[in-house]
């Protein structure tokens, strides 16, 4: 059997990613808890509850566990309704936790990258209008001032804010994230405010600390024309391409938001990614379809024969990954994978998933692009959204009534990979067998 050894470069970043709605749980004064009670908004009625307990103290136990499996870094999201409970009052205590949890990274020997809005906003933005009032971005731009002057000391990478595309798209436009809105104006005005908030921030971050790198973390889609010889399934998917994956990180490379039909320019949003953050989960088939009336005539899918999630929330596409991060070299700046996983509750489909995903980023990084980290999602299963706790993302597995954490054979798999900075074939006979000749032929 053919044997080989795929190495990363040195300082690579390893490590997993998590958000605060999404681990710390009992986020009560944010938009997101009573969006969970209304019924029919979370799937079976889930609720974020106390999640994964990360307020009440188990962000320790959890960090041991991902420093103790080697990974050098961490990614974690602060939450903008604890920091700031109502428009006149900052919570320094609330400061302080953060800072003892961003110092308890370094202390554990990993990096971390602080993302500043992950999805959740404080309810006191929500009922003035959320990411639809104007003033979004200079209330964003406070909190962020906040933030970075008490973490200063511990942290340099941020991410400003996590898949800009998702959260307009879910919140404004499809109604599946609050506010439930379906509406093209206000889904455009979002992502008017998000630039302009985005830029705030990145501009804010960088005169309080001017070493700081700063970026987004971007939500990657494959989108494949189902017929390649159709014109309106390449409109279709071409379409999907520039509003979803291209419009935030084109905006804050030139400051031009480019909409179907016409542009408008941000001049303070030109220049603000110092590196990309990409999440790539999957790609989709696209065709054009005359009674898709709700989504402007634009059907997506899996194929037939695709591996598919425990839900078939998402597809094992791994090639994608490199042509994710071929996309994200026109950037022209430094990658950092941001988040890559997949929902499955007994793992099998993770192990390879990994593997094969990694293999694809091994491959980029010898073409040269500038890939400089992987952040897996996630460390322990958490609160997934409207999808609530269906879907498990976890290396380790949660037990919601008992907080128990059980490993999962792929936190070992990414340990050894973190531990040596390389994907060896050893590693491959060992987790996921069924791949070996597919990876090492010959
Ligand atoms: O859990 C989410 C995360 O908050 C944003 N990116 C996709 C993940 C998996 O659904």
């Amino acid at each position: 059997m053919a044997e080989a050894t795929f190495h990363f470069p040195r300082g690579f970043l390893w490590g997993t990613g998590t958000s605060s709605h999404q681990v710390e749980g009992n986020n009560t004064n944010n938009n997101w808890w009573g969006w969970e009670q209304e019924e029919g908004n979370i799937l079976n009625g889930h609720t974020s509850g106390p999640a994964c307990d990360w307020w009440g103290g188990r962000w320790r136990e959890d960090l041991d566990r991902a420093a103790e499996s080697d990974h050098n870094a961490h990614r974690l999201s602060i939450e903008w309704s604890r920091v700031q409970p109502s428009p006149d009052h900052w919570d320094e205590s609330v400061l302080d936790r953060y800072r003892e949890i961003v110092r308890g990274l370094s202390e554990r020997g990993m990096t971390p990258i602080v993302t500043l809005h992950h999805f959740s906003d404080p309810l006191w933005l929500a009922e003035i209008g959320g990411w639809e009032n104007p003033s979004v971005s200079e209330y964003f731009t406070a909190y962020t001032k906040r933030v970075v002057d008490g973490l200063k000391e511990y942290a340099n990478y941020w991410i400003t804010i996590n898949e800009p595309n998702v959260f307009a798209t879910n919140g404004y436009l499809l109604g599946i994230f609050p506010p439930g809105k379906r509406n093209l104006p206000s889904t455009i005005n979002v992502m008017t405010n998000l630039v302009r908030a985005h830029a705030g921030a990145y501009h804010a971050i960088h005169s309080i600390q001017p070493t700081s790198r700063v970026g987004a973390a971007h939500n990657y889609r494959g989108f494949v024309p189902f017929r390649s010889w159709s014109p309106f399934d390449r409109a279709a998917a071409s379409l999907l391409s520039s509003q979803f994956n291209n419009f935030f990180p084109r905006a804050f490379t030139d400051g031009v938001l480019r909409f179907p039909t016409w542009f408008k320019r941000i001049q303070a949003a030109k220049g603000t990614q110092d590196f990309l953050g990409i999440n790539y989960y999957t790609r989709d088939m696209v065709a054009f379809n005359l009674l898709k009336t709700n989504s402007l005539f634009i059907r997506r899918f899996y194929k037939p024969d695709d591996e598919l999630s425990d839900n078939k929330f998402i597809a094992n596409t791994s090639q994608f990954m490199f042509t994710a991060l071929k996309w994200g070299t026109q950037f022209d700046v430094p990658i950092i994978i941001t988040e890559n996983g997949v929902e499955n509750l007994n793992d099998q489909l993770r192990r390879k998933y990994l593997i094969q995903h990694l293999h694809q980023v091994w491959r980029a990084v010898n073409f040269n692009f500038p890939v400089k980290g992987y952040f897996h999602w996630t460390l322990v299963d958490n609160f997934e959204w409207e999808r609530g706790w269906t879907q498990r993302f976890g290396l380790w597995e949660l037990d919601l009534h008992t907080q128990a954490r059980q490993k999962r054979p792929s936190a070992d798999l990414f340990a050894e990979i973190c531990r040596q900075n390389c994907l060896s074939s050893d590693v491959v006979a060992q987790f996921a067998p069924e791949i070996y000749k597919e990876m090492f032929p010959g």
